[in-house]
């Protein structure tokens, strides 16, 4: 991993870019994220078909706690299968609706295997009552830099809304270095865990989300 990055001070997300060369896109990029979600255009995008596996491993990277997934695990888009790598968490949302943040938003990132190209599934944590598998994971969360355990038959299919419409945008990572290759899709339902979980999150990291970006000249696609 590059150079040193954080999310307030000197090595904040408005110096992102100049700390070091492969992180230019942070700075220059035009198709970066997170954005603030306001317009979107209603199109007729596939159904996302999710098969993801229990288990796997929870780490404390120094930047979020990050559950590395167990194999296997696909989401299916229209033509293209993506393989589940990892989630992860932030605090307080990185995407924004109409100028709404949500106390907590978790990423599952998953890879193409082809072309390499990401796509990352988001979805909105709001407090309220207890998600059982959120709780799993929250009573495990690794408390310093660099512990990793294993988790057992934790289920990441229960952090899923009851419905899966999304939208869509093509964006970027939001850490160093910011590469544009990410085909984001946001689904539009919160889940809800229990504040006392979410609390558990931010004890560790209450601020680990990167300020939204201009869309600048991209169109936000919504399923519905
Ligand atoms: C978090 O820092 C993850 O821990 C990183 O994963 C991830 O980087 C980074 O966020 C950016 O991902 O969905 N927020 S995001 O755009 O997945 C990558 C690791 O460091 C490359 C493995
Ligand atoms: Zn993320």
């Amino acid at each position: 991993e590059g150079v040193h990055w954080s999310y307030e001070g000197e090595e904040g997300p408005e110096h992102w870019g100049s700390l070091s060369e492969e992180n230019g896109a942070c700075s220059v990029g035009s198709q970066q994220s997170p954005i603030d979600i306001r317009e979107s255009i209603k199109a007729d995008l596939p159904d996302l078909g999710l098969d993801w596996k229990s288990g796997g491993t929870i780490l404390n990277n120094g930047h979020t706690i990050q559950v590395k997934a167990a194999p296997g695990g696909t989401l299916k888009r229209g033509d293209k299968t993506y393989e589940l790598v990892q989630y992860h968490f932030h605090a307080p949302s990185e995407h924004l609706v109409e100028g709404k943040t949500f106390a907590m938003e978790a990423h599952f990132v998953h890879k193409h295997p082809e072309t390499g190209a990401l796509g990352v599934l988001g979805v909105f944590i709001t407090p309220g009552a207890k998600n059982t598998t959120f709780a799993s994971l929250a009573a495990k969360f690794p408390q310093t830099a660099g512990e990793e355990a294993a988790l057992d038959a934790v289920d990441p299919r229960g952090l899923l809304p009851a419905s899966l419409d999304y939208w869509a945008y093509e964006g970027s990572l939001t850490t160093p270095p910011c590469s544009e290759i990410v085909d984001w899709m946001v689904a539009r339902t919160p889940i809800e865990a229990a504040a006392s979980d979410i609390e558990k999150f931010t004890a560790l990291y209450s601020m680990n989300a990167r300020p939204a970006l201009s869309a600048n000249r991209r169109y936000v696609l919504s399923s519905s």
